[in-house]
């Protein structure tokens, strides 16, 4: 039945179903008015292609290299918290699609499966360990070994996250850990009795990483992030691990600047889906000029937002070195479990490569610049209705 779903839009209509609305609300919902997503999306919409004609695009090869191995294709799985809240199958479904797709998988730190069982399930792919440092700073230093002793290759630190955003979403679901059966849940479980049955028949959450669970996800959150991390904790990170090491969450040109310089292997610019600070910039249209900055040659990540194959290729033209989905995985997870992950890939993955075809590229390599002009959006963006756009500012 998923191979009725066309896009991602059609994997979230299948997920929306198919989850109680408060799990789906998590995932689907962002901070405050959530601005900050819905023009993520609209400045991917408002891309314009330019494609070069007569060229051969018959075997278009979607091979990207990122951070010292390969990925079949140019995104990642993104660290996501919570997971088997949203479908009890979870991580094991990400790492497995991933697995068998040959792209990297993320584990959070506030994921629902070990370490060591990511590791089994994807052991000849590419796992990276996203951390949050904790007030807890042992529970956060242990993960990290762990994470090493399980061959993880890269070590992705979150750094936008020293408060839990303001989810509004969450907190008028009442959307607490573990979830509390309510009237309203008991209401809510009606049509979609398999996803409580599933719940409550596998095994009870456990996090590696919180010493206490309970009450909403915000009031946990806050207690357990540590809202002072600083370069000091990048330092003491840098130390502990012996592979691969990148800051997410990077949102100005000074910053990107500021750790490159200081030898991480990588930035992803993210505002971590509009779920943290509602109003930050859009990491799509901060990419050229941190490109720019830093050079082409650094590895400069992005997500947030990115919901069909062409957001991919876009950001590759401009500069980015790889790309990370988080809500589009969570969409094809919440539709059908590793099934749904399967056919999430799939989906992305046909799109970029006919993108390319009809560009006129075979490579990620070819991918240039002068691919895509990004439109100025002269009106705010309401909504999804499309609004005029004015004048055009090449990605250059
Ligand atoms: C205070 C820390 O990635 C989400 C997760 C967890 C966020 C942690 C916030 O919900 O976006």
């Amino acid at each position: 039945r998923l191979s009725s779903a066309l896009t991602v839009a059609d994997l979230r209509k299948i997920a929306k179903r198919r989850t109680p609305a408060a799990a789906f609300d998590y995932t689907d919902g962002a901070a405050d008015e959530e601005l900050s997503m819905r023009r993520a999306r609209q400045a991917f919409r408002d891309i314009e292609f330019n494609p070069d004609i007569l060229r051969p695009a018959e075997h278009v090869d979607t091979t990207t290299n990122i951070l010292g191995g390969t990925s079949a294709l140019p995104f990642g799985i993104a660290p996501t918290g919570f997971t088997r809240l949203m479908q009890t199958e979870g991580e094991t479904a990400g790492a497995g699609a991933a697995a068998a797709a040959g792209i990297p998988f993320s584990l959070s730190t506030l994921g629902t499966t070990s370490i060591e069982e990511v590791q089994r399930v994807n052991p000849n792919g590419r796992n990276w360990f996203q951390l949050y440092v904790m007030r807890d700073r042992e529970i956060s230093y242990g993960l990290v070994e762990r994470a090493a002793k399980a061959g993880f290759d890269t070590l992705m630190f979150t750094v936008d996250a020293p408060i839990g955003g303001n989810r509004m979403r969450d907190t008028r679901n009442g959307f607490s850990i573990p979830p509390q059966l309510s009237v309203k849940t008991i209401v809510d479980a009606i049509p979609r009795p398999w996803w409580w049955w599933d719940f409550l028949t596998t095994p009870k959450l456990e996090f590696a990483s919180l010493s206490s669970t309970g009450g909403t996800v915000g009031e946990l959150l806050s207690s357990a992030m540590d809202p002072t991390i600083s370069d000091d904790d990048l330092s003491i990170i840098r130390d502990m691990w012996p592979g691969k090491l990148i800051v997410k969450g990077v949102q100005n040109v000074p910053d990107a600047v500021r750790l490159i310089d200081k030898g991480v292997d990588g930035i992803v610019l993210s505002n971590h889906g509009g779920r943290q600070l509602d109003r930050a910039p859009v990491p799509f249209r901060l990419l050229p000029e941190v490109v720019r900055e830093v050079g082409s040659d650094a590895n400069i990540m992005l997500d947030t937002g990115i919901m069909h194959g062409a957001d991919i290729v876009a950001s590759m033209a401009l500069g980015a070195k790889f790309t990370l989905v988080g809500r589009a995985y969570l969409y094809g997870l919440m539709a059908g479990g590793r099934e749904g992950v399967d056919r999430m890939i799939e989906i992305l993955g046909s799109q970029i490569r006919r993108t390319m075809a009809l560009l006129g590229v075979s490579t990620i390599e070819e991918l240039e610049p002068r691919h895509v002009t990004q439109l100025q959006r002269l009106v705010p963006v309401q909504g999804s209705a499309a609004a005029p756009a004015g004048a055009r500012v090449t990605g250059a």
